[in-house]
């Protein structure tokens, strides 16, 4: 997949995207989200098993939304940016296998809303975050206020977002922000270590398991259980649990196929 903005490169099932303004710390322009919309919706679900999202250079993952192109918007126009956003950043969140945010440099606004719909973050030991929309007048609008608040809490959350402050790296791991904080020379053996583990696991597994987690989550626990169980049943119509579990009783490794 050719784009202006955007890098697409896939390593057999290891898929790598990179956003790409780096002259603007690779903020997100309207032309961005337009390319990010085409490729979230045409990559191969089937061959992709891991996704791997950075920021062009190492200065930034995504400064956040671009301010000048915004600084011209109407307050519809505003609104449609917003919603074009959050449908492409849930578009991002409900890609069917892990997706890895490779954090170096600033995540900051909807850079860090960008991660918020990732699975695992890993941050570069010196990366910034931060949700600054309010230093511009402006609060976080591409799912920040929601999903920032279910990761770290209400507190955690109300405090980044009404003081706009940056956020170490070590900081964001305290809060759950990180999976891991890394030095730069221990970024690619990490991802490779992510990378071969969700590989060596049942797709279909890790996709319903990726549904419930995202998508109960406002669910009572009574109704969110009884949709787990459903899920966990359909498993064993597919191929992949029979051969997991038999692969185990035979003392072999499984080969999942995907069905
Ligand atoms: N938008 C546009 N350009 C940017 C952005 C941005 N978000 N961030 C950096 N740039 C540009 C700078 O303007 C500069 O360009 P130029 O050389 O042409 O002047 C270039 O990138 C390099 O930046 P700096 O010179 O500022 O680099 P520094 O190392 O001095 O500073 C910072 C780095 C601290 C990251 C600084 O650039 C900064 O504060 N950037 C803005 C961060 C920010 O406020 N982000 C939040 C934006 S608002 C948002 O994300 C809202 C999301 C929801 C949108 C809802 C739709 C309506």
């Amino acid at each position: 997949m050719d784009y202006e903005t955007l890098k697409w490169e896939q390593r057999k099932a290891v898929a790598y995207l990179t956003i790409s303004r780096p002259k603007s710390l690779n903020a997100l322009n309207l032309k961005v989200l337009e390319e990010l919309d085409h490729c979230l919706s045409h990559l191969d679900k089937q061959s992709v098993r891991v996704l791997i999202i950075q920021g062009a250079g190492d200065k930034a993952f995504v400064a956040g939304a671009d301010i000048k192109e915004m600084s011209e918007l109407t307050a519809k126009e505003a609104e449609e940016f917003s919603n074009t956003g959050q449908r492409i950043f849930s578009l991002l969140e409900n890609l069917p296998f892990p997706v890895i945010a490779l954090i170096q440099g600033f995540a900051l606004g909807g850079g860090l809303e960008l991660a918020l719909a990732c699975d695992i973050l890993i941050l570069e030991e010196n990366s910034k975050i931060g949700l600054p929309e309010v230093t511009l007048g402006l609060f976080p609008s591409f799912g920040g206020t929601q999903r920032l608040t279910r990761a770290v809490g209400f507190y955690k959350a109300k405090e980044m977002i009404f003081s706009g402050n940056f956020y170490t790296a070590q900081s964001a791991y305290n809060m759950g922000l990180a999976n891991h904080v890394l030095s730069k020379d221990q970024l690619e053996a990490k991802l490779e270590e992510y990378a071969e583990t969700f590989q060596k696991r049942g797709p279909l597994a890790i996709a319903k398991a990726k549904k419930l987690i995202q998508n109960n989550k406002g669910l009572n626990l009574a109704l969110a259980l009884k949709e787990e169980a459903k899920e966990f049943g359909i498993l064993f119509d597919k191929e992949d649990s029979r051969e997991g579990m038999h692969a185990f009783i035979e003392k072999r490794s499984p080969q999942f196929k995907g069905i």
